[in-house]
């Protein structure tokens, strides 16, 4: 899978990719991240990425023209261009299985109050938030969307499956879990992961699921 992050703050979207799962995943070829700066996409002297919005109002919209160029000179006929902005659609695990299946993403990080609205129009597939809150800027939550995505590509998680009992992929969150040892200052580890019964164990783990889904996030049952 090919990824193309265009953005006006490059290093706050590359810290979280050279480290752990992201960073092997690249090296193994899995994935190709190519983050772009997008003042490399002007050509004015003082390399301006934003504008005052027509009509005013408080604060600066990112200018059209260096996005188009950029899109434009990445994008291929596979291409799903995505644009990270707090009116997008909620981004769910639905939502990164879908982007995990397309060839080839470009995601464009808002900042500043917003992006001209001719960059939707022309350009944008899909828009999507990260959650309900307002971040200063569009690659902190390009990061999150790249990890979400990564990490379900084939290989990238070590083990088999290992995507597949994740909270959400499952509609339910994970319950409780527990490693050695078996007693850690008078907690005891339940008597069922001991036990060796490997349908009593998936019984009592579908139980917890159900259990702190139920307490936790009701809305997912629904
Ligand atoms: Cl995608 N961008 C910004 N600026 N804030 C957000 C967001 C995105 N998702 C949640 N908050």
């Amino acid at each position: 899978m090919d990824i193309d992050v265009l953005t006006l703050f490059p290093r706050i979207f590359e810290g979280p990719l050279e480290e752990s799962i992201l960073k092997r995943a690249q090296e193994s070829g899995r994935v190709q991240v190519r983050v772009h700066n997008l003042r490399d996409y002007t050509h004015d002297k003082h390399r301006v990425v934003d504008d005052r919005p027509y009509g005013g109002g408080p604060g600066m919209l990112m200018k059209p023209e260096p996005i188009f160029e950029a899109v434009e000179k990445l994008q291929r006929n596979d291409s799903c261009v995505v644009l990270m902005t707090p009116q997008g659609a909620p981004f769910t695990q639905a939502r990164a299985q879908a982007f995990a299946k397309k060839p080839h993403v470009i995601i464009i990080c808002g900042h500043y109050e917003g992006v001209d609205e001719r960059v939707r129009q022309a350009l944008v597939h899909e828009e999507v938030s990260i959650g309900d809150y307002v971040l200063t800027n569009g690659a902190l939550a390009a990061a999150v969307v790249v990890d979400a995505v990564v990490r379900l590509l084939p290989g990238v998680l070590g083990h088999e499956d290992g995507a597949a009992d994740d909270s959400f992929a499952t509609g339910l969150l994970e319950g409780p879990q527990y490693t050695r040892p078996p007693e850690f200052r008078g907690m005891r580890v339940p008597e069922v992961l001991l036990s060796g019964d490997h349908g009593a164990v998936a019984r009592w783990r579908a139980e917890q699921a159900e259990s702190r889904t139920k307490q936790r996030r009701p809305d997912l049952l629904k």
